[in-house]
Formats: C-alpha cells, structure tokens, sequence
C-alpha cells in the first residue's frame, strides 16, 4: 500500500511567471538571508556596464539595460552569495562530517559562506582550520607525487576568464588536459553539433535579432525560472504579435506567460502577455521526430507551391550556395513515415504541421533550445535537427534569425574560450609553448563522464573542484559517491559548504574563495574581472559587496597558490604579478587570443559587451567541407540505448525557481505550485489512475537498465501535472542515482538527465 505524505503542500499554479509572486520571493530571500539594507541596493548594480555580471544565469547584457535589470532568480543568487550568515573553525568543530552529511542540500549551504580553509581530520571526523600556506604546500607536494595523468581538474561555469585561463596554464603546466566542466553537463551537445554543422561551438543570435525575429521556435528550456531576464525580450517580441512556437513535455508557467514584475502598470493592472502561441508537449528525447515532421511538412509545403507555380518554401539560393548534405537529408525526410515521426514525438502530424506553417511564413526564424535537447543519447542530433530546420530556408546568419542556445552558468562559455577544455585540439597549445616555454601535453584529458570512470576504476588519484558540487551533479551517485571517498585528494575552492565536501577524498582540503560580487583587494588595488555571456560578447564584472571574510582569497590568488607550490619555476610565468593585477592576465589571454581579445582592458567595459568573432553569424563556415552542413539523423528513437518495457516511465529531471543546480535555496516550487518538498514526481492523471495512485501517495523509483547495478530513490510524493502519458519529471539533483554513467549523449558525453526510463513501485512493496 502506498502511505499519505504530510509534508507536500500543493497548490494551482495559476499565478503567471513574474508577477507579485516574483517581488514576494526576492523580498524573502533577502530578509532570510540577511542581506543588508545597503547590500540589496546592489541589485541596481547587476548586469549594468559599470557593475558586476550577476552569479546565476549566462543570458545576455544589454547595452542600455533597465534601471532594473536582475530578476527573481539572478536576485536570489546575488542574496545567497552577499549573505550576512558565516562559518568558520568553531562550526567545524561542533559538528562530525558524519553528522552534516545528514543535514539536506538546503540546510548545508544556508549557514553561510565559507570562511578560513580547512583540511579533514580523520581522528575527530571534522575539518579543521590550517593557514592558506600550510594548505598550498600540503596540496603541492602531494601533488607533485602523484601520476600527472591522473589528476582531474574540474570547474564550474562561474569562475571568471582571468581565472579560468590561469587554471586552465596550471592544468597544462602540470601535465594533463584533464579540464572537465560542468559545460559536460550541459551544453557540450552544443558546442559539438553546432561545430560540425555551422563551423562555430557557440549560438549566431544577438540581443538585437529579437527586435527583428518574426517567429521563434522554443526548444527545452524553462526561461521563466532559468533565464528569466530573457522573459524582456520575449515579452517585447510578442507585443510586436511574433508567434512563440514551444516544444516542451511539461506546461512551464514562464512558457505559458509573464507578467513584468518591473512594469508598475502591469503590476497594477494584473496584465499578462502570453508567451507561447503555440505548445506543443513533445515526448522527453522525441525532438528530433518532431523536428523531423516539421522538415516533412516543410517539404510537402515546398512541393504544392512548385505545383501550382507559387514561389517556392525552400531558401534554394542559400541552401545551393552555403549548405551540403542537402540530397540526403531530403531523401531521409522524405523517406520518414508519419506514423513513425507520430509515435517517437508523441505528437500529431496536423500539431506539427501547424507549426511548419508558421514557420513558413516567417522570414527571419529564430531557434532557442537549453537542456531539454542536450542532455540526452540524442543530444548532438537534436541541436543538429535544429540547424537542418533553420537552414531549409536560410535561417542563420541574416538579421532576427540563427540559433540560440541559452547557456546555464554564468561564465561557462567563457571558460571554454579560455582553454578550459579536455580536447588537446581545442587549446592554442602552440601558442602556449611558444608564450611560456613548456611542451604542452597534447594528450586527450577527461571530460565529466570519463573522470567519473577514472573515479569508479580507482585509478584517478586527485580532483580539485574550482567551484561547483561534482558529486551531486553527476549521474551514478550510488556508486560514485563510494568511490569518492577512496579517492587520495580531494581539493574544492567554494563559496558554500556541499555535499562535496562531506562525501570527500581521503585527504581532502576545502579552500574557501571571494564570490564575484565582492571586492577584490590585490596588490595593484581593487581588481576587476570578465565573463562571456550566452551570446558570446565579454563583459567586465566589479565586485562592489565587502568581502564575507578577511580570510578570504580571491580564486586567482588560490590558482595561483596550488600552481607555486605545485609546479617547477617557470620565469616567464610570473603568478604573483598576476595575482596583483588582473589587468596583467587579460594582456595574457590577449597575447593567446589575439583575434577574440584584442584591445582586451581597453574594451572590456563596452557597454553590452564586445563580441568574440562567430563566423557562422556572417555565413562564414568553418566546418570540415566550409559548407554549413545538413546532417541525416541516426535514429527517431529518444533513448537508443535504455529502453524498457510496457511497464516503464519515461523519467525527465528539472529545476525549480527554489534552486541554482545543487544550490537549493527552498524547497519550493512556485511556479509548479509544490511547496515544501522536492521529493515530488510529476505524473499525467491518466498514469496516476492506471497505477491506481492518488496525489500525495508516495512511491518509489527504479531505473530499468538490466546491468546488475541497483538505481532506486524512495519516498518521492506523486503530483498530478499536465505531462504526457508515459513520462515523469523529478527534480535534478535529487533523482541522479537513477541515472547510469553510460546513459550519455554519443558525441558529447552529456549523461541524458532528460530520459531516463524507470519502473515504478508503490512505497512498501520490494523491488
Ligand atoms: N533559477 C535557476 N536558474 C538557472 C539554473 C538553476 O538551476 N536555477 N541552472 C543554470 C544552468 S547550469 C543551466 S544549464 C540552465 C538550465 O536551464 P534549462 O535549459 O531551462 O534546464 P532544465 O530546467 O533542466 O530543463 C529545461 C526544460 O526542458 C524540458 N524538457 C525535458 N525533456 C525535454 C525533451 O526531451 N524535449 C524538450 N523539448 N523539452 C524537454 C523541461 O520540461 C524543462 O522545461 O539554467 C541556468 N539557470
Ligand atoms: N539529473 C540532472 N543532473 C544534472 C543536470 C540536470 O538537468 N539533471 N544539469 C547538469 C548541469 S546543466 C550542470 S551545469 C551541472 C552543475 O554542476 P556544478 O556546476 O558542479 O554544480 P553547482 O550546483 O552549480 O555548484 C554549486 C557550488 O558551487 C560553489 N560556488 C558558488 N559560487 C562560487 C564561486 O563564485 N566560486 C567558487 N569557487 N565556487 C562557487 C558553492 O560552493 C556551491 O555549493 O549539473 C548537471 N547535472
Ligand atoms: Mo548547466
């Protein structure tokens, strides 16, 4: 029998995103977090060209932003950050490991920022304070003892490009390019399929295409709680009547509308702009099929106007003059069958060409997509289909067009343009031996997924964390958190106390660091530093809070700690004067990337950002055959690889407006109307009256991979919600240990947190 849950409160949604519900939220986290009144008068400072770039998303800055420009989400990350709570030594000595490695996701990272650094002491089962050169010279020589090829290198999107290229040297100089990021999480299907396709890893769109767009196509992602600044330029675009053509599983209320919590008369009136004009809840991983139907439609479309001697659907000139592949992908389309397209995409062929009309009549299309295309088996493919779609009728690179996918962390485009990455071929390796006079290793590094069979083979033997929670984004958690804490070293520069650091390596270190909105006093006086947001312009970022702590050091100067205690001399790397002027690092990155960095002090306070070159955005293709390419998909099939039975659901995991990744700031969800628990499934009435279930019932998940590896989460409380039949959606990160490792997108290796099929078992019975 499935037991009642008593701790879910469940309410309609029916507010619309933005709106008073948005003013309340940021008004909450403020007071609880005890930002000072002077402090939360730093939001007018967020995403201004004289301020900092915020924490939370990667959209883009404008250069004539609102006087408010920050939003629910990018307030709540400025509050979590700029919070008046701390711990130091004294927190650590009340409380085991054992003990805190109890408390929830929430409770670990609300006692505040991080403090002074700590090393875990076995014999008392705490952390205990040593000085910042005890911890370099520990780290260090450890360090130097160990296989150079077996020491991962992680970050998470947030650290800045000053910082991120110094890591990146440190890496290198060491001897691996194992530069995982959390871009493997995430957009790396992206920067691998938008490369093949278009010749460049990044979108083509600019802020100012949506002034010209006159439809937009909407893929997979959740805006209203992930993006919401984006909301603007959506809002503005429908005031201007541009249809919004969504494809999502789940009615998201930021998809379905907005009110602008910035716009008094709105605010008063109550006035909602709709934002999609058209939903279309495709099955999690069935994109491709549909997109494939729109191509089809497309097709058909193309073929009445050449009949009855109408001016032809198809862009011929640009799909003759800037494309190849065109003759198969047709064929392919052509050959596809409806009821296949049907059955994959869950949705019907009249739905689909619907859209296909729409998109017909629009002359400047523009595609945005997040995480609901990247992250499954199919992941590559899909941002592929997307550019098929937009080529058929010359869609990138003219005004209002192009593709645009919306990155998660704030600086996690950047990170790449600087060097952090695991493919010897991406780095300026040259460029880099000839600056500093070392030989490069031009070995394959680690990306996510192979670090985390590094782990589970107990051949990795060091992981230093530059922000993030590795352990509780990645798929697998049962057997990588065993793993985990076999591992010889474990070192997390952070902000905020994680899981990671309660499940760590056998010596493990925890650096704490100054958060980006805080000023940062170095030797040449206060330092300023960059980031790359989603639509590839760079943007300086000034810290303006006072420091959480004195003993705080900024993330250059813990760079640059680990990489004097840790690496040979080198006279022409000079990481003190770094550290002193980060002016200095930006001459460096200038000096490797002489064609994206030029000018790079002079220009890193332009107002919207100065742009790095995309070549695709000029229809200019740097791709293999220097074509944009069609691409003929593999297969219709969402989940190639774990399919189960009748008896399975398909599992999708999301995020809430109560959470930044493993960053939980409530257990709310505002938006979906679920308030004190994440431990919640999202199911369709009719699957909840198939398995006989109730709303509050609580029951039990098991992933359906026959491998001989156990994935089951108990205790998650059954939610009725407009979803599909068939699929389910959880929260991220509390649903991974459903995930295996080697449920990933083929090319990029993003493990497919999207779908996952599982079996559901009501609370009680076995498994
Ligand atoms: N407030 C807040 N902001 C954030 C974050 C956060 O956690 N909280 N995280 C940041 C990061 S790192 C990232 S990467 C971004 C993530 O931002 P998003 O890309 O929006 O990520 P998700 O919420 O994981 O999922 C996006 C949407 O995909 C839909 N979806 C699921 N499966 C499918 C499918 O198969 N097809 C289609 N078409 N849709 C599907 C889901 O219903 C969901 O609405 O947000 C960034 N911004
Ligand atoms: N099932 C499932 N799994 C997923 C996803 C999903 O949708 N579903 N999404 C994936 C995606 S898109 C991503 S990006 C990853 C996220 O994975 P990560 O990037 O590894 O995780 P975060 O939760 O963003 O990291 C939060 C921690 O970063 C630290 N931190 C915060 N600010 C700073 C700072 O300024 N400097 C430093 N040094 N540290 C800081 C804090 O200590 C905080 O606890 O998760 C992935 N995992
Ligand atoms: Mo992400």
């Amino acid at each position: 029998m499935s037991k009642h849950s008593g701790d879910v409160r469940i309410e309609d949604p029916t507010m619309p995103a933005g709106g008073w519900g948005s003013v309340g939220e940021v008004t909450h986290i403020l007071f609880d977090q005890r930002v000072a009144l002077k402090d939360s008068a730093l939001l007018l400072k967020q995403n201004k060209p004289d301020g900092y770039a915020c924490v939370s998303c990667a959209w883009a800055k404008p250069a004539n932003p609102h006087p408010f420009e920050f939003c629910e989400s990018g307030a709540k990350a400025t509050a979590w950050e700029t919070t008046s709570k701390a711990i130091g030594a004294d927190f650590f000595a009340r409380h085991t490991v054992t003990e805190l490695a109890t408390w929830d996701d929430h409770r670990l990272e609300d006692q505040g920022r991080l403090t002074v650094p700590m090393r875990y002491d076995p014999g008392t089962d705490t952390y205990r304070e040593l000085s910042w050169d005890a911890a370099f010279a520990e780290i260090g020589a450890a360090l130097r003892g160990m296989d150079r090829e077996q020491v991962v290198f992680y970050s998470s999107g947030r650290a800045s490009l000053e910082t991120s290229y110094m890591y990146a040297l440190l890496a290198r100089m060491y001897g691996n390019n194992n530069l995982p990021d959390s871009s493997n999480m995430c957009h790396e299907s992206t920067s691998v399929g938008l490369q093949k396709t278009i010749g460049v890893a990044v979108g083509t769109v600019v802020l100012e295409d949506f002034e010209q767009t006159d439809c937009i196509f909407f893929f997979g992602q959740n805006v209203g709680v992930n993006s919401p600044r984006m909301l603007h330029q959506l809002q503005a675009v429908r005031k201007r009547d541009v249809p919004i053509i969504t494809f999502n599983p789940l009615r998201e209320r930021g998809l379905v509308s907005f009110t602008n919590p910035q716009s008094p008369a709105e605010m008063l009136t109550g006035h909602e702009t709709a934002i999609s004009t058209q939903y279309h809840q495709v099955k999690p991983g069935g994109d491709t099929a549909a997109i494939m139907g729109l191509c089809k439609a497309i097709f058909d479309l193309d073929d009445a106007a050449l009949a009855s001697g109408r001016q032809r659907v198809l862009d011929t000139a640009f799909i003759q003059e800037h494309t190849e592949g065109f003759a198969d992908f047709e064929a392919a389309v052509r050959a596809c069958e409806w009821a296949d397209i049907e059955r994959e995409s869950g949705l019907w062929r009249p739905d689909l060409e619907s859209a296909a009309g729409v998109y017909c009549k629009s002359s400047a299309v523009m595609a945005v997509y997040g995480m609901g295309l990247t992250q499954h088996r199919n992941g590559v493919q899909n941002v592929a289909m997307v550019v098929n779609l937009l080529l058929l009728r010359g869609n990138i690179g003219k005004a209002g067009a192009g593709v645009c996918p919306v990155r998660g962390h704030s600086n996690v485009q950047g990170q790449r343009t600087v060097g952090i990455t695991e493919k010897p071929e991406l780095a300026p390796l040259d460029k880099l031996k000839e600056l500093y006079g070392f030989e490069p290793p031009r070995k394959q590094g680690m990306n996510t997924v192979e670090a985390c069979e590094g782990i589970l083979a107990r051949k990795v033997q060091a992981f230093i964390g530059l922000g993030g929670n590795f352990v509780r984004a990645v798929p697998e958690r049962g057997l990588m958190e065993a793993a985990w804490r076999e591992l010889p070293l474990t070192v997390q520069i952070s902000t905020k106390l994680n899981r990671n650091h309660l499940v760590h390596g056998k010596a493990s270190y925890i650096l704490p660091c100054l958060g980006r909105i805080e000023i940062d006093r170095q030797a040449g006086g206060a330092q300023d530093v960059t980031v790359e947001d989603s639509t590839a312009c760079m943007h300086g970022s000034r810290g303006m809070a006072e420091p959480a702590a004195p003993t705080l050091l900024s993330e250059p100067a813990i760079v640059a700690g680990i990489a004097k205690a840790t690496l040979d001399p080198n006279p022409r790397v000079d990481w003190d004067r770094w550290v002193g002027d980060y002016g200095t690092v930006r001459e460096a990155i200038e000096a490797t990337y002489p064609e994206i960095f030029h000018d790079f002090n002079a220009r890193m306070w332009t107002p919207g950002g100065f742009r790095k070159p995309v070549a695709a955005a000029h229809r200019v293709w740097k791709t293999e055959g220097g074509m944009a390419r069609f691409t003929v998909p593999e297969s219709l099939q969402g989940n190639p690889d774990l399919r189960g039975g009748p008896a399975t659901l398909r599992l999708f995991t999301v995020r809430s407006d109560g959470q930044f990744n493993t960053t939980i700031y409530s257990h709310d969800d505002r938006f979906r109307g679920v308030y004190g628990s994440r431990m919640v499934l999202f199911m369709a009435r009719a699957d909840m009256a198939s398995y006989a279930l109730a709303q509050g019932d609580v029951v039990a998940l098991r992933c359906a991979a026959q491998d001989g590896v156990e994935r089951r989460v108990d205790g998650l409380t059954v939610v009725p919600y407009d979803v599909p039949q068939g699929c389910i959606a959880g929260y991220f990160p509390e649903l991974n240990p459903l995930i295996p490792l080697w449920h990933h997108a083929k090319e990029s290796k993003v493990p497919a947190a999207k779908a996952i099929d599982v079996i559901l078992e009501r609370a009680g019975s076995a498994s």
